[in-house]
């Protein structure tokens, strides 16, 4: 008996979620809590954490989960280095569910950075005005180049002071469009935009919209899973999640 648990948080595992349901599938979705009210879901949806990977094998063990997906967001390498662990502790099926990483494309002023620090240190150091369109969870390494205007766009009002004297804030959930991107970014006079390389098609408009406007971009890189994560098989559509869970419930 198939019953799936579905790591979401991105638009491709929305888009997942509508077809295990319109299949009737046996599935649970499940949000970390990061937003106050995130995206409701055509299934049983459960939100928090697991409590490391010795909690979600516990999870697995107690629902009967027979198959994960994970199609969390590329940085979010914790989560999915815990699914590999926990899934083989438990004897659960698992794959990853991921859209291929962004590419400059002809007109694109991409400087490439490892990490969020690497991005911190591609900044100029003469003031400018960044678009740092990244979240909130890792603002205050911005901290040390206090002398840049800092645009945030943040699912959520911030609940805590910001770790950056001089920011704008726009309260916005996404999938962004290119309009509505290029005007924030005139209306702002930004100078740099900076990005965690999402892949997908929710925020690649401030791309296309940087392209426009003749920007630099600032481009993170997907953090490496470790070696362990990198063993569980990776698929880049509706359809091959949905081939593989077929064929592996037989
Ligand atoms: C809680 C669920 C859908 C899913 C929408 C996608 C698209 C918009 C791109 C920008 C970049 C950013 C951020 C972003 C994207 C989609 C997708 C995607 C980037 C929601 C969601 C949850 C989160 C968590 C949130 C993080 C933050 C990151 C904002 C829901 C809306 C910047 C990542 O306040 C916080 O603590 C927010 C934390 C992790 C990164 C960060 O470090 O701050 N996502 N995003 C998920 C959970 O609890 O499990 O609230 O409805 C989902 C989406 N975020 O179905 O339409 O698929 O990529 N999310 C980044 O890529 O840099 C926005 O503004 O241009
Ligand atoms: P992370 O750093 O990889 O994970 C930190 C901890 O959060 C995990 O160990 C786990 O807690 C919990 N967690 C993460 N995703 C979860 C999920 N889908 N269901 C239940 N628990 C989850 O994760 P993150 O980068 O903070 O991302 C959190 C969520 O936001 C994910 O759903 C991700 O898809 C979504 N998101 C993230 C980004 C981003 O930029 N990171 C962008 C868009 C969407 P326990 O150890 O207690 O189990």
């Amino acid at each position: 008996m198939t019953r799936i648990l579905l790591l979401g948080g991105t638009t491709e595992a929305s888009a997942l979620a509508r077809t295990l349901a319109e299949a009737d599938a046996d599935a649970v979705f499940s949000y970390a809590g990061r937003t106050a009210k995130p995206v409701s879901q055509p299934l049983p949806t459960r939100v928090g954490g697991f409590g490391g990977a010795e909690g979600l094998a516990a999870y697995l063990g107690d629902e009967g989960i027979t198959h994960v997906v994970d199609a969390t967001h590329p940085f979010a390498a914790q989560m999915s280095t815990n699914a590999v662990q926990a899934c083989t502790t438990a004897g659960v099926a698992l794959c990853g569910y991921e859209r291929p990483p962004w590419q400059a494309g002809a007109g694109d002023e991409w400087l490439h950075a490892t990490s969020i620090d690497a991005a911190v240190d591609a900044l100029p150091d003469s003031p400018a005005r960044v678009f740092l369109a990244i979240g909130k969870q890792n603002l205050s390494q911005f901290a040390v180049k206090p002398q840049h205007h800092y645009l945030l766009r943040l699912v959520d009002q911030p609940d805590a002071p910001l770790p950056l004297p001089q920011t704008m804030v726009e309260i916005a959930r996404g999938p962004f469009d290119v309009a509505g991107d290029t005007s924030l970014m005139q209306r702002h006079a930004i100078t740099h935009v900076v990005a965690k390389n999402a892949g997908g098609t929710g925020a690649h408009a401030k791309l296309t919209a940087a392209r426009n406007l003749n920007l630099p971009v600032i481009m993170i890189g997907r953090p490496e899973l470790s070696a362990k994560a990198g063993q569980r098989p990776v698929l880049g559509s509706v359809e091959e999640v949905m081939a593989w869970l077929s064929h592996r419930s037989d």
